[in-house]
This record gives C-alpha cells, sequence and structure tokens, in this order.
C-alpha cells in the first residue's frame, strides 16, 4: 500500500481516513455502476503541479501567461478524446457531468425551451430534468419510457408523438439506471422530424462506446454528447461535451467558459489526456468487452435462481433488480445487508416504484470496478453466491462475518490499481 508519507506527517486525521479508504477498497467489492478504479498513472497525474495553474481560456486563447505546457496537455486530451468517439470538437474542461450537461442546455436552448428526456423512473438522470434541480426553473422537460418494462424497449411512437406535441429543442437519450442499448437511429429521425438537437448523456457507458462494444452516437447524426470521465471510461472524475462539428463545438465552448466556468482544472485535464491515451489502446476493448459479459453472465445466473431484473437482462455495464419481487426485501435492505459483508452496491427505484426513492424496490448493479480488479465470469457466480447467501441469512450475524470474512479472502485475489 502506498504512504503518503508527507501527507502523513502535515496531517495524521487525513493520512488516517486516507489508509481506512484504500483498505475499503482493497477489502471489499465494489458493484455501484458509476464507480471505478483508475490506473496508476491517471492516479498520478491527478496529483501533480498542474494543480498550481490558472487557464481560463482555451489552448492558444488564454487569459493568463505561462501555459506553454497546460496548452500541450489540454489540446492532447482534445485530440484523443476526437479520434476515440469520431467527433468533430471537444470541450474537457466541464468539472464533471452535472456541470457539462448544465453548459451544454445553455450552448442550445434559450430560457423557457423544452427538452425530451427519458422518464426519470425509467432510468434518466438528475440534470436531465428532475423537479428537485435548478434546471427545471429555466427549461421545460417532458418525458418519454419504456413501452415494456420486460424488455425495456423505448416506445418510440410515445416519443415522436410527444416531440410533434410539445416541440422540445433537445430529444436526449442516455441513462443512469437503464440496462439496455438505445435505436439511435430512431432518436435521431424523431429530433430531425421536429428540428430538435438530438443529445446524448453518455456518462455510464462512455467507456463501452470508446472500447467499441456500444455504437456510438456520432455515427447515428447526433449533435451533442456529454459524459463524465470517471466511469466505464475510467479517467479521473470530471467531464467533457463532444459536438459532431466545429460549428456547434464554438456555442458549447462559449458556455462552458466563460459561461458558466472559470478556470478548468488542469491536472484533471491531464489526466483525461492520459485516461483517453489508455481508452485508445487494443487492451481497453477487451476490458470494454469484458465488463458486458460479467454483466450479463451476473445477471442471467441471479435469473436463474430466482431474481427479478428489470428488462430481465443487461445490455450493458448494470442490471436493476427488483429485491421486492426477487425477495420481498426492500432495496435499502439489501444494500444494508450487502455493506455489512463488504459488497458495495446502491438502492435504485424501479420502473414505477410504489415505494418512495429513499425506500425504493431495488437495487443496482455495476461491473465496471470489478472488471478492473481482474474478474471473469466464473467470479460472478462467486460474488452472485455471496449477495444470495447473504440476502438469505440477513438475520444471521455470524453467517454474516463468516461471510465478511471469506469476501475479504475472495478480493486479495485482484489486486486494486494503485492499492496494491
Ligand atoms: N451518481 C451517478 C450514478 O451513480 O449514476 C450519476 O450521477
Amino acid at each position: 500500500m502506498p504512504t503518503y508519507s508527507a501527507l502523513a506527517a502535515a496531517d495524521p486525521a487525513i493520512h488516517a481516513a486516507l489508509q481506512g479508504e484504500m483498505l475499503r477498497q482493497q477489502e471489499g467489492v465494489e458493484l455501484i455502476a458509476s464507480e471505478n478504479y483508475v490506473s496508476p498513472a491517471v492516479l498520478e497525474t491527478m496529483g501533480t503541479v498542474f494543480n498550481n495553474k490558472y487557464s481560463e481560456g482555451y489552448p492558444g486563447k488564454r487569459y493568463y501567461g505561462g501555459q506553454e505546457f497546460t496548452d500541450v496537455v489540454e489540446s492532447l486530451a482534445i485530440e484523443r478524446a476526437k479520434q476515440l468517439f469520431r467527433c468533430g470538437h471537444a470541450n474537457v474542461q466541464p468539472h464533471a457531468g452535472c456541470p457539462a450537461n448544465v453548459a451544454m442546455y445553455f450552448a442550445l436552448l434559450e430560457p423557457g425551451d423544452c427538452v425530451l428526456g427519458m422518464d426519470l423512473s425509467h432510468g434518466g438522470h438528475l440534470s436531465h430534468g428532475h423537479p428537485v434541480t435548478y434546471l427545471t426553473k429555466i427549461f421545460r422537460f417532458v418525458r418519454y419510457g419504456m413501452k415494456d418494462i420486460e424488455t425495456g424497449e423505448l416506445d418510440y411512437d410515445a416519443m415522436l408523438e410527444t416531440a410533434k406535441k410539445e416541440k422540445p429543442k433537445i430529444v436526449l437519450a442516455g441513462y443512469s439506471a437503464y440496462p439496455r442499448e438505445v435505436d439511435y437511429a430512431k432518436i435521431k429521425t424523431i429530433a430531425e422530424e421536429v428540428g430538435a438537437y438530438a443529445v446524448m448523456d453518455m456518462a455510464h457507458i462512455a467507456g463501452l462506446i470508446a472500447g467499441g462494444v456500444h455504437k456510438n452516437p456520432f455515427d447515428y447524426g447526433f449533435d451533442v454528447v456529454t459524459t463524465t470521465t470517471h466511469k466505464t471510461l475510467r479517467g479521473p472524475r470530471g467531464g467533457m461535451i463532444l459536438s459532431k462539428d466545429a460549428e456547434i463545438g464554438k456555442k458549447i465552448d462559449k458556455s462552458v467558459f466563460p459561461g458558466f466556468q472559470g478556470g478548468p482544472i488542469m491536472q484533471m485535464i491531464a489526466a483525461k489526456a492520459v485516461a483517453f491515451g489508455e481508452a485508445q489502446k487494443p487492451e481497453f476493448k477487451e476490458y470494454a468487452a469484458q465488463i458486458v459479459k460479467n454483466s450479463k453472465h451476473l445477471a442471467q445466473y441471479l435469473m436463474d435462481r430466482g431474481a427479478k431484473l428489470v428488462t430481465n437482462g443487461t445490455d450493458n455495464h448494470l442490471m436493476l433488480v427488483d429485491c421486492i419481487r426477487s425477495w420481498n426485501v426492500p432495496g435499502g435492505e439489501v444494500e444494508t445487508v450487502l455493506d455489512s459483508i463488504g459488497i458495495t452496491l446502491n438502492k435504485n427505484s424501479v420502473p414505477n416504484d410504489q415505494r418512495k426513492p429513499m425506500d425504493p424496490s431495488g437495487v443496482r448493479i455495476g461491473t465496471p470496478a470489478i472488471t478492473t480488479r481482474g474478474m471473469k465470469e466464473k467470479d460472478m457466480e462467486i460474488l452472485a453466491d455471496f449477495m444470495l447467501t447473504a440476502i438469505e441469512r440477513r438475520g444471521d450475524s455470524a453467517a454474516l462475518r463468516t461471510l465478511h470474512e471469506e469476501v475479504k479472502v475472495f478480493c486479495k485475489k485482484f489486486p486494486v490499481p494503485g492499492i496494491a
């Protein structure tokens, strides 16, 4: 385990917390679908002196001097992002996924304009217009959803009908709890029919697209794609906005800076460049393919043992288990029981959930992080058995303690990059 000796000397409290977190990551199984482990090179880059530099503006057009090296790293991040996702323009400055979406809305919309996005209870995201966000005070959000929860197929006919009625300026694809691929060609046609931009928030599946395992929305004429860089793409925490051409790209750039953000976080942009370089390598294709193989295998193994999955399976890195229908146990209780044996996932609403968001019916399970650790299909079976046993014996604290020790032993076989 790295010692972080300067930190230990300067701030023992933070150092102790860091050591605890390193041990937690090493001894536990990470099944949160949006989390991952970055490579040692990405981790190292995030802790560099690029942190010390202010760089408002863009490469070659900055407000402060001393940019000869920041320009190199931002230009490399931009070029690699464009190559990776086959698009004409990349803005790598958004600090995270929500800021990327906010900057995208302000680039493409006027106040009062309408966005047609996925019903949040069917897997959409907060930043796609959840009523608790300030976005809904400025823009109007209307919804589409699944036609059939058993297959996950979207209701494209209803989407078209709503688009014709509501005249959105953006038709938005992209989801944080939806296990299927969508038909980008159909969504683009609907957007075109009403003169809207077709936008995809690929935050969850960016790595699957980069690795060639999932379709690339730009191949279907999408105008803009937003993303985080730290989920399946396995980069530093951050966001990015890609555009099909330079014309839309100019609007995006103005919206990110000076419209919405100030100085870019240059050590994270450098780390994005490093992560994009890693994602261009053949090994990343294998990684992306293995994420999906693991996810499908885990889903099938759980379903074969009675678990009820939303859409009855998965095409991507995640699955949603309806815990009430599976075991008559709420998702929150499953989260807590699994946490107690060192398996981390999150409770999650299922479509048309009768329970409240803080006490929902389901859990979301994802395979990006465990795949980075080197787990394969046979390991999914071991994990599933741990989970099923823990749920079945949830009232038996001695059994849970034994399982926790077994999980720790299992985890030792799979080093965490940057820790081991
Ligand atoms: N928090 C992320 C997720 O878990 O999907 C999205 O913002």
